[in-house]
């Protein structure tokens, strides 16, 4: 029997991703938390991706009886102290949209070269059923940051990640591709091995 999970984002990109990765992982079965737009926001505001993505989890899992996925992620770059980080969605005030945020960075990015340029994309994936964080996944995935915003594809700040042995912005890959290396993907992959584990028969 598959695994049931139920995602609560609100973001249309992690839903896509989430729906490719739960497709091709086998014994995952993945659907958006119902009525998640009428649902009580959850305040992002702590400082590590670990907090939030444990908080959210807790938050939604009191709306369902199911097992509920949340993930918190960002854009991490070293030579600004780690911003945009946890901030990453709010970067640029409430209503930026990802152009203005992309931009914002790139400002910011401006005279730097090298190593300075290093950036790493983190996510948080956190398990929750009724009021109980029951595991928590991390990866990351490392590039450079672009000196221009370069392709269609992703969401969010892949227009401007390098992924060096590609060669290519995330916004270049085709999904499948991202799929393969993001810290999306990565962290859920951890997940979902976990999820069909012996280990997790204990939990769940
Ligand atoms: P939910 O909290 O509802 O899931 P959100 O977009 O607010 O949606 P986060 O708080 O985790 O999610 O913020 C993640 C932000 O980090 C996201 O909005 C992007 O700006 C950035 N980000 C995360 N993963 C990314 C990816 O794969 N590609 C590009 N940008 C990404």
């Amino acid at each position: 029997m598959p695994v049931r999970l139920l995602l609560a984002t609100s973001n249309p990109g992690k839903r896509r991703e989430y729906r490719a990765l739960a497709g091709t992982g086998g014994g995952i079965e993945i659907d958006l938390l119902p009525e998640f737009a009428s649902l009580p926001a959850f305040d992002e505001s702590a400082p590590t991706f670990a907090e939030n993505a444990a908080g959210k989890a807790l938050h939604y899992s009191r709306f369902t009886s199911e097992l509920l996925l949340a993930e918190d992620s960002g854009l991490v770059v070293p030579a600004l102290g780690g911003a945009p980080g946890p901030h990453s969605a709010r970067y640029g005030g409430p209503d930026a949209t990802d152009a203005d945020r992309v931009r914002k960075l790139l400002g910011e990015m401006n005279g730097r070269t090298g190593s300075e340029r290093e950036a790493r994309f983190v996510a948080v994936v956190a398990l929750a059923r009724q009021e109980r964080v029951l595991a928590i996944f991390s990866d990351f995935v490392e590039g450079v940051l672009a000196h221009e915003a370069r392709g269609q594809n992703g969401f969010g700040y892949d227009p401007i990640f390098l992924f060096k042995p590609l060669g290519r912005t995330f916004a270049e890959l085709a999904s499948e591709e991202k799929n393969l290396y993001s810290h999306r993907a990565r962290a859920f992959r951890k997940a979902a091995d976990f999820l069909r584990s012996r280990e997790a028969g204990l939990l769940l």
